[in-house]
């Protein structure tokens, strides 16, 4: 409520939020977490939580009139429709050259993400995070931030023999007939329910095509792992609907934070201003350097450098489908939560995710979301006559992406005499350049920050998620920044409390 005073806020409930409130609730400190989204925590009036991927409705986009769906065309036809203007699940933030797709809501990204926990190659790490110790990361944080999200492996011979992952070991055979790794990586998705979800036990959520709105069983989002640990405490509670707008230092110490109330049409209904002894920035890559670019462009926190906003790349993201012979069908059944990869980094830059295309019919389409090795780096603005924040990425940068998922795919064309599909992201084009999943940067790890996410020039203010990260991981980010996260927080505990 308007003139609390809080010991430690966390703006966000995404995997840096969460990381933060809970090992600062077990340090015996009380949190409150600000999150624009909704609870996600009641059914809708069709007895579920979230929508199902195939039929979005009001639910699905954040603020939008229209869906905005990643796949936009199939067979020629847009896949597009109208739907209510509602505080959904999944925000389609435009920028001038790229749209960043982010998790609204309690739980940030996990609530929408494909779930695929990857870790990446240890002597990779050092083009990762440069000032951070490898042994630290493999021997401690890593391996707790595995345990603390809840990853597990699938059986591979379970893999091997399923419908549900036909459409993987066409990618496989594809992939090592050419001669590339392939590579089965872990998931936050509980395996054991998706195989009684093939026996027909339980209900359905990854074998009904659930992913992108949001699942409604078998994932283990943050909700049900930090989350609800860290509620678990009874130090830790949350405001959902309610949007961060600025932060100050506050005349008696500590930092005035403003926070926006929304209703489900996105209307602000209340503003509140509260006094926190300890700020961490956890709105994700784009929400945290945001926040950060304005407060610094309006003289509101002077202090932070000018490495502030600067640094962001979008993991490479690329996304292709390739039309497969008669003879190699991807199967009508698809689990939405992907299993596996093609890992050409090292050779071509790119790390391939053989993706699931849900339709429920059969397409012969084989469908991949790369992740690259593109050099390019973007910057945040503060546009003062717009009052908005914009970014300086242009379409143009991903043509280094596209160059490296091409050394695969090309390949793979070439030698099982196949095609790129055209139909899947508008008339005759064939590759998904338009957009992220993986925002990264923005409040660069020693840079805009020291090596911990301190913010430089304001003590007791901290970014602690995606926007410390310089802009690629190699491979899909979330388990990097929970260890991230993992790492910070334990020295700042450590030393700043
Ligand atoms: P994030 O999880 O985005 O959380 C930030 C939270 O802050 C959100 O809940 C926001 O609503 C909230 N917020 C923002 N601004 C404000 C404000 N001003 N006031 C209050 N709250 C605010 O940040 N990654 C993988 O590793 N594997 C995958 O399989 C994968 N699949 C993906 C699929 C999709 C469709 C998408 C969109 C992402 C995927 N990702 C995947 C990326 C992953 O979800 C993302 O890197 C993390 O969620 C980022 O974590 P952060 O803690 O940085």
């Amino acid at each position: 409520e308007s003139g609390a005073q809080i010991p430690a806020l966390v703006i966000g409930t995404g995997y840096g939020g969460s990381v933060a409130a809970l090992r600062l609730a077990q340090a015996g400190v009380e949190v409150h977490m600000v999150e624009m989204g909704m609870a996600w925590d009641a059914a809708d009036s069709d007895g579920k939580i979230f929508a199902n991927t195939t039929r979005p409705d009001r639910r699905s986009y954040w603020l939008r009139t229209r869906t905005k769906q990643p796949l936009s065309n199939f067979l020629g036809f847009p896949l597009d429709k109208a739907v209510p203007r509602y505080t959904g699940i999944l925000d389609a933030e435009d920028f001038s050259g790229i749209t960043v797709y982010q998790g609204r809501g309690v739980g940030g990204g996990s609530l929408v993400n494909g779930g695929m926990a990857v870790t990446p190659r240890r002597e990779r790490l050092g083009a990762v995070l440069p000032t951070v110790s490898a042994e630290e990361m493999y021997g401690v944080y890593y391996p707790r931030a595995n345990a603390g999200l809840g990853v597990n492996e699938i059986d591979p011979s379970w893999w091997d023999s399923t419908d549900c992952y036909q459409y993987a070991r066409v990618g496989r055979r594809h992939a090592e007939r050419s001669g590339f790794p392939f590579v089965l990586v872990p998931n936050v998705y509980d395996f054991a329910y998706m195989r009684q979800e093939e026996a027909g036990t339980v209900p359905k959520s990854a074998l009904a095509a659930e992913i992108l709105y949001g699942n409604n069983h078998g994932k283990k989002s943050l909700q049900k792992t930090y989350l609800a640990r860290a509620r678990a405490t009874g130090k830790v509670s949350i405001s959902p609907l309610h949007k961060v707008t600025s932060v100050a230092p506050a005349a008696g110490g500590g930092y005035t934070v403003v926070i926006e109330q929304l209703d489900t049409g996105g209307v602000r209904t209340a503003t509140k201003t509260v006094t926190a002894g300890k700020v961490f920035f956890a709105a994700g890559s784009v929400g945290t350097s945001k926040l950060l670019t304005k407060l610094r462009a309006t003289g509101a926190l002077p202090g932070l450098n000018a490495e502030t906003g600067k640094g962001w790349g979008d993991n490479g993201n690329v996304m292709c489908g390739r039309a497969n012979h008669l003879w190699d069908p991807t199967g009508s059944l698809q689990s939405s939560m992907p299993t596996a990869g093609i890992d050409n980094w090292d050779a071509g830059g790119a790390f391939a995710e053989v993706a699931p295309l849900p339709t429920g019919i059969e397409t012969f389409a084989s469908f991949y979301l790369s992740i690259t090795n593109n050099p390019h780096r973007a910057e945040f603005t503060w546009n003062a006559s717009t009052g908005a924040v914009e970014l300086s990425w242009q379409r143009s940068w991903k043509q280094p992406s596209i160059e490296a998922a091409k050394t695969i795919f090309d390949k793979i064309n070439k030698k099982e005499g196949t095609i790129y599909r055209t139909d899947l992201f508008g008339l005759s084009k064939i590759w998904g350049d338009h957009l992220t999943y993986h925002p990264l940067g923005g409040a660069v790890l020693g840079k805009a920050t020291d090596n911990y996410g301190r913010l430089h020039g304001h003590p007791g203010l901290y970014a602690i998620d995606g926007s410390l990260i310089p802009g690629n991981t190699t491979v899909n980010p979330f388990v990097t920044i929970t260890a991230l996260a993992e790492r910070n927080i334990e020295q700042i505990i450590a030393t700043d409390l």
